[in-house]
């Protein structure tokens, strides 16, 4: 499928492959010193043209085969096998890949949780009560006269079946609107354990079996929803419970919240609970003691990507970028250690450390990387694993020989908008509800509501995709709700503070000042995606916009996606009855019954539908589009075409 290939040049320009500043000067630096980043590799490693339209397979010996004739339908694979039948399969192992990840994590969070509860892990306690409460209700749980203990085991008990469940639907199926679940149940699409369907769709797409393009993404639409309202909704509800539910704080980002004279420790990955015990760590006295025996002026203790989003919204610390900025921060010569964990590490990060004397630890069993050194972390005996990070890393201060040169750039904004507290925020202390959003919705100051997140991909400039087409939503009165690293790249660009509302068209701007809300609200890591999904559910009990998430004004796009996680997110608010359009490029040939299956078909089982474009405004138009013509559905468009910013108007907010 068309899209945006880098310019061929050998060596491009770092403001073009960049938008964020102080990546672009790390870049500049890394060429300096001859160290390679991600940017340059992807203008030399051209993309492979027949993979990037999925019209290959290598599911057996026969082959592999590549069906990259001018007509798809000319040539077959050596089984038979159709082009069809190659994209869904092909589609069909990203979703399960994805699924994996998120389940997997999602399962050791529980795990963690079931460990608490039984008194097993001391390090870390149940922080919210409350919200394990409405947890435990939301999934039939009894929790009348029963200690927090009592409810704790319970919810570990049910929320179990999330993964291992062999028949029925999974604990959170409780929380789907009704008409969305009857659509679900219709189509045999209500997820059974992840195990289960994560298992099956790794069946099914192997060479022989499932051979009927609809019938393979049924099950990839199973098998993400055993994501989105499984394993990593589990993980968002566990994290509340045990860190406690964010509320908004004002955060620092990018890269100059890195200190000259302190010990830097970054922290990158998706595991909180790494991160929970880093805190604990970098508040040891005695660490604290030996840092400024070292000479420096403390220790500062930051994030990077998923974890360090869930961070920055449940305790304020500072982030220094997101996915596509993990080599360059590193260039600085400043980080004194870098611990990850798991998903979204690049291998590259370990020449990079190597050349600037970084120590890189990887401290998960499940993710180990050739050349950088392993600490197993436990949750059992965190601090073993997180004091060890601290001590490396001042013993590399005191013996920095590295120039250092952070780029002095902070910015601010203001995250941590959980679903609870967009309740909270909308309706006021004593009457908590959704009910003022759907009426700023019906009324037409707010025309509909999207959700922009994902990843950076080094193919397009990165953040630019994401800025251009959030401004241009908040513009026309789209309400825009993020995750992961969209959040970081809208944060840098001074979007997420509710001064921004200077930027939103008349209607939401009324409503932001009123609130005293960005136009742009920060939800947390990309599994707090389940956060939008249970604040759409809510917008549909609350009334007026129709009966399933599928008459919702609402849209979905991630302008920079790379992961396979990201393509099962999108088939999961696709499932869910959302319109989710994805940016850089598509595994899909256009033109064949694949495409229209999942870019028209869906839609018309009551379902949501795919979209691409890698282009900004095009992909802001789309998802426009598809807010008006849900609104006229509801017959809410009256009221919203009074609404519409005059050129007059407009242009006085450019000026502005
Ligand atoms: Ni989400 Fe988080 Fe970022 Fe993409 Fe990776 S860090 S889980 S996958 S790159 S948004
Ligand atoms: Fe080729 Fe069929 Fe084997 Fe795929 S499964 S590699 S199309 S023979």
């Amino acid at each position: 499928m068309e899209k945006k290939t880098p310019t061929a040049k050998k060596v491009v320009k770092s403001r073009d492959l960049t938008s964020c500043e102080a990546t672009a000067q790390m870049l500049d630096k890394a060429r300096n010193d001859g160290v390679e980043l991600a940017f340059d590799r992807a203008v030399t490693m051209r993309a492979c043209p027949i993979g990037a339209d999925s019209a290959c397979c290598k599911h057996c010996a026969m082959g592999p085969c590549r069906l990259n004739s001018n007509n798809p339908y000319d040539r077959v694979g050596v089984c038979g096998a159709t082009i069809d039948t190659i994209m869904a399969r092909n589609f069909g192992r990203m979703v399960a890949a994805g699924s994996a990840c998120h389940n997997d994590h999602g399962m050791v969070m529980l795990e963690v949780f079931g460990d608490v509860a039984k008194g097993i892990i001391k390090d870390y306690s149940i922080k919210d009560p409350i919200k394990l409460k409405d947890v435990a209700g939301s999934v039939g749980i009894d929790v009348e006269g029963k200690s927090v203990t009592e409810i704790a085991l319970e919810l570990y008990e049910e929320l179990k079946l999330t993964y291992t469940q062999v028949e029925g639907e999974i604990p959170f199926a409780r929380r789907v609107p009704k008409a969305t679940l009857e659509t679900w149940r219709k189509l045999g699409i209500v997820p059974r354990g992840a195990m289960r369907e994560v298992m099956e769709l790794l069946s099914r797409t192997h060479m022989g079996v499932d051979q009927e393009y609809k019938n393979i993404v049924k099950q990839c639409s199973r098998a993400a929803l055993a994501d989105g309202w499984g394993g990593s909704m589990v993980a968002t509800e566990i994290g509340d419970i045990l860190f406690g539910t964010p509320s908004p704080v004002q955060i620092e980002v990018n890269m100059g919240v890195l200190k000259e004279n302190q010990v830097n420790i970054i922290i990158h990955g998706h595991e909180p609970n790494l991160f929970e015990s880093m805190i604990g760590s970098v508040q040891t006295p005695s660490l604290i003691k030996a840092a400024t025996e070292a000479g420096a002026d403390g220790l500062n203790l930051v994030g990077m990507c998923c974890s360090g989003l869930e961070m920055t919204s449940r305790h304020g610390i500072p982030h220094a970028g997101n996915f596509s900025s993990t080599e360059a921060v590193l260039v600085t010569g400043a980080v004194d250690a870098m611990a990850v964990d798991i998903q979204c590490i690049q291998q590259g990060l370990v020449k990079v450390a190597e050349c600037y004397g970084t120590h890189l630890f990887t401290t998960n069993p499940r993710c180990h990387i050739e050349g950088a050194q392993h600490l197993d972390f436990h949750e059992h005996d965190p601090k073993s694993c997180t004091d060890e990070v601290v001590i490396k890393a001042i013993s590399r201060f005191k013996n920095r020989k590295h120039p250092v040169q952070i780029p002095k750039i902070v910015n601010k904004g203001v995250h941590g908008f959980s679903y609870e507290y967009i309740n909270y925020m909308l309706g006021g202390t004593f009457r908590a509800s959704y009910a003022p959003l759907n009426d700023n919705i019906i009324n037409g100051r707010i025309r509909g509501v999207a959700g922009v997140v994902g990843c950076n991909n080094p193919r397009v400039k990165q953040d630019w995709v994401h800025v251009e087409l959030v401004k241009e939503l908040i513009k026309n009165d789209v309400l825009v709700l993020q995750t992961g690293c969209s959040q970081v790249a809208l944060a840098k660009a001074g979007l997420t503070v509710p001064e921004a509302a200077l930027f939103a068209g008349p209607g939401l701007k009324e409503v932001c000042e009123t609130v005293g809300m960005p136009p742009v609200l920060g939800l947390g890591a990309c599994v707090d995606n389940t956060r939008i999904l249970i604040a759409a559910t809510e917008m549909v009990k609350v009334g007026g916009l129709g009966d399933s998430l599928a008459d919702l004004p609402v849209a979905g796009a991630a302008p920079e996606w790379m992961s396979e996680k990201a393509i099962t997110i999108g088939q999961y608010f696709v499932a869910s009855g959302v319109f989710t359009v994805f940016g850089v490029t598509f595994p899909i040939l256009k033109e064949t019954k694949f495409y229209n299956h999942l870019f028209e078909e869906l839609e018309q089982q009551g379902l949501g539908k795919w979209g691409f474009t890698p282009d900004p405004y095009e992909m802001a138009s789309l998802m426009i589009a598809h807010i008006d013509k849900k609104r006229k559905a509801l017959g809410i468009d009256k009221a919203r075409e009074r609404k519409l910013v005059d050129m007059a108007t407009r242009r006085a907010m450019e000026a502005a």
